[in-house]
């Protein structure tokens, strides 16, 4: 074989090589899509909508719920009008209300007057997700205040049960919630939950499901309700020793994830678009406005985790005009940011002892393709442009299917001269990374990674001119 085409094979490899070599946790592939979708929506329905509370009793008559104009279309309209990519629902809240006609409970949308008894809201929602091309994922709460068989072991049989027909009859569920909060039953009793089985009758039904929890197994919850990750936001988390709920990790490792954590457990930042969960009519001026739910996509998307916004359904089961206006504001705000990424128009390069290499994958808009930043000292990755171009965004995609590698990383903005106008210092990439700075004529962005745990494979540096007010 030729030296040439020994050095050819060597680099197609190198890729494959760097994967197989790595030691350290890499996403599944239902997690790797997980990450792709960045932005969908919760809604929080139940009972609460109607008595205006946050945690039911489990006392209350199933003819309260009454959602008389109830359209799950109109919600996934507006699902897809906010650019959102799926759905989760609370199939069943504390008050243990099933949206559905459970065969394991008499507290269901069969015992209310709603359609006289024949409602499903999970059937509802399930189709018209389906129809408008929205994934369906629902939120199951363990604890139960209503069910009779609470705190003995036949609830974990019911939980089971309810699992199973959730998955048997409204699948595919991309997304399984599980809440960690566990108080006591009707009875006084509080449940030890058969996680093991729970999870294995997930598993088992639908193994594409993502699981998620305060330990996952697939994703993790933020440690906040504020939809905020940590701006060092590992993928990595250690779940040895934890359990759910209060026997979670602490909040604040839960929000940056452990840097050297055992598996892949990715950070999802859950948050209303009000302050409760559930629709509450004095809540209607208190609605987050487009530019609030634009910062709140920086925080958790720009910081590599996914943003779940919730937008409870009202009283007559529509999503409230005020909250369509947000999200559809907060939509034209994003779509407007990230629509023209101006480092399609510079080249792409590599920079590594003291030479300089132009590169296509930096800025070819495929996340699939990557350049990889080596261990040398003084090496950098970058883009430069013909002319300057005003910028105030830059934002950087780790190529995660390989891990998460990026521990420190340096962004330089050059003008003309060579210059430095500006120096911006970070800690993890990830799925996402969105620096904002005050606007600047950029000649040279330069990403000088001077920190990783293996070479970092980054797909795309891209930059972006926002509207000033989005800078904060
Ligand atoms: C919490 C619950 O107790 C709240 O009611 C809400 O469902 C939130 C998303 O999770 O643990």
């Amino acid at each position: 074989m030729s030296k040439r085409i020994l050095i050819a094979c060597l680099i197609l490899c190198l890729p494959v090589l760097l994967l197989a070599q790595s030691e350290k946790p890499i996403p599944t592939s239902a997690q790797l899509r997980w990450h792709g979708l960045e932005f969908y929506l919760f809604m929080h329905f139940g009972p609460n909508t109607f008595t205006d509370k946050e945690w039911g009793a489990g006392n209350e008559q199933e003819a309260l719920f009454d959602p008389v104009n109830m359209d799950a279309e109109q919600w996934c309209k507006v699902a897809k009008a906010a650019g959102a990519k799926g759905i989760i629902i609370t199939a069943k809240h504390h008050d243990g209300f099933c949206l559905w006609p459970s065969k394991y409970s008499k507290h269901t949308v069969r015992e209310s007057n709603w359609r006289n008894g024949k409602g499903d809201v999970l059937k509802d929602l399930s189709a018209a997700c389906k129809k408008y091309g929205l994934l369906f994922g629902v939120y199951i709460s363990p604890w139960d205040r209503n069910h009779p068989d609470y705190g003995t072991e036949r609830y974990n049989d019911v939980f089971v049960n309810m699992i199973k027909e959730l998955f048997r009859n409204y699948g595919p569920i991309w997304e399984l919630w599980w809440d960690g909060a566990n108080g006591e039953g009707p009875n006084g009793k509080r449940q030890l939950y058969d996680w093991k089985r729970f999870e294995a009758t997930v598993r088992s039904i639908s193994p594409q499901t993502v699981v998620f929890s305060d330990i996952g197994p697939d994703v993790r919850w933020c440690g906040n309700e504020s939809g905020i990750a940590g701006a060092t936001n590992w993928n990595m988390l250690d779940t040895a020793g934890f359990t759910r709920g209060a026997g979670g990790p602490p909040q604040d490792s839960l929000n940056t994830g452990n840097i050297n954590g055992k598996n892949w457990i990715p950070a999802e930042c859950d948050v209303s678009i009000r302050p409760g969960w559930f629709y509450h009519q004095q809540q209607d001026s208190l609605v987050k406005t487009p530019e609030e739910l634009f910062q709140l996509y920086l925080k958790s998307v720009g910081r590599g985790a996914n943003l779940l916004l919730n937008v409870p359904p009202d009283r007559q089961g529509l999503i409230h005009a005020d909250d369509v206006k947000a999200l559809v504001g907060f939509a034209r705000l994003k779509t407007a940011a990230f629509q023209h990424d101006l480092a399609k128009q510079g080249t792409g390069y590599v920079f590594t002892r003291s030479k300089i290499k132009k590169v296509q994958a930096l800025n070819d808009g495929d996340l699939k393709s990557f350049q990889i930043s080596t261990n040398e000292k003084n090496s950098a990755l970058g883009i430069s442009f013909k002319k300057a171009e005003w910028i105030n965004c830059v934002v950087l995609n780790e190529f995660i299917a390989a891990g998460q590698h990026c521990k420190g990383f340096l962004l330089q903005l050059k003008d003309e001269q060579h210059t430095v106008l500006k120096e911006i210092r970070g800690t993890t990439i990830g799925n996402k990374r969105i620096i904002c700075f005050p606007a600047m004529r950029v000649a040279d962005i330069s990403l000088i990674i001077d920190d990783q745990m293996q070479p970092t494979l980054i797909s795309e540096i891209a930059a972006y001119r926002l509207k000033e007010s989005l800078i904060q």
